[in-house]
């Protein structure tokens, strides 16, 4: 009898270990079978920081830095530039290449949609203290129709298309970074 009583509770206390344990485990970070990101969805789910790294300078225009920047001057891709300023157009390599590869996914996904960048390298100091947007790492985006509805879809193809960290901030729009 007090054989049977403890490997009931061996098996009660196993299954209770086993349930904790399997409620630790996270769900996989993207659900393909979805195919779309939820508001307030990160891929990968770290914070951004362990995602791309960390920011350490707001580059201006008069430093080094700002060099090493380059112009996205494809005309494939939509810049809002409300700025006029072409900032929303500077940005570094990485996120400059991830951006064509996104924008072609895109264009194969909507007939005559197009990526919309409405932010990229910011001057302004309009994002939070030490945002990747300072170090051109950064970009908001919406698709070039606006559509709201299109953005969960949007940021899965970003996924795909590379980028290091994939946030689907808000409603209006989904905010991609890179590495250095
Ligand atoms: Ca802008
Ligand atoms: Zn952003």
């Amino acid at each position: 009898m007090a054989r049977r009583e403890l490997s009931y509770y061996t098996c009660v206390s196993l299954a209770a270990f086993l349930a904790s344990c399997d409620s630790l485990t996270p769900p996989p970070a993207l659900s393909k079978s979805a195919g779309q990101l939820q508001v307030g969805d990160q891929v990968p789910r770290l914070s951004e920081q362990d995602a791309i790294g960390s920011v350490q300078t707001r580059v201006s225009r008069h430093m080094p830095d700002f060099r090493a920047l380059v112009q996205h001057t494809s005309p494939d891709i939509v810049f809002k530039d409300e700025e006029a300023t072409g900032a929303d157009r500077v940005m570094t390599s990485r996120l400059s290449r991830r951006l064509v590869r996104l924008n072609r996914r895109v264009q194969e996904e909507w007939q005559g949609v197009r990526v919309r960048v409405t932010e990229a390298w910011d001057e302004n100091g309009e994002h939070g203290t030490l945002s990747a947007h300072y170090e051109g790492r950064a970009a908001d985006l919406t698709t070039s129709d606006l559509d709201p509805d299109k953005l969960g879809r949007l940021a899965f193809l970003a996924v795909e298309a590379g980028f290091d960290w994939v946030y689907f901030e808000d409603r209006t729009h989904i905010h991609v970074s890179v590495r250095k």
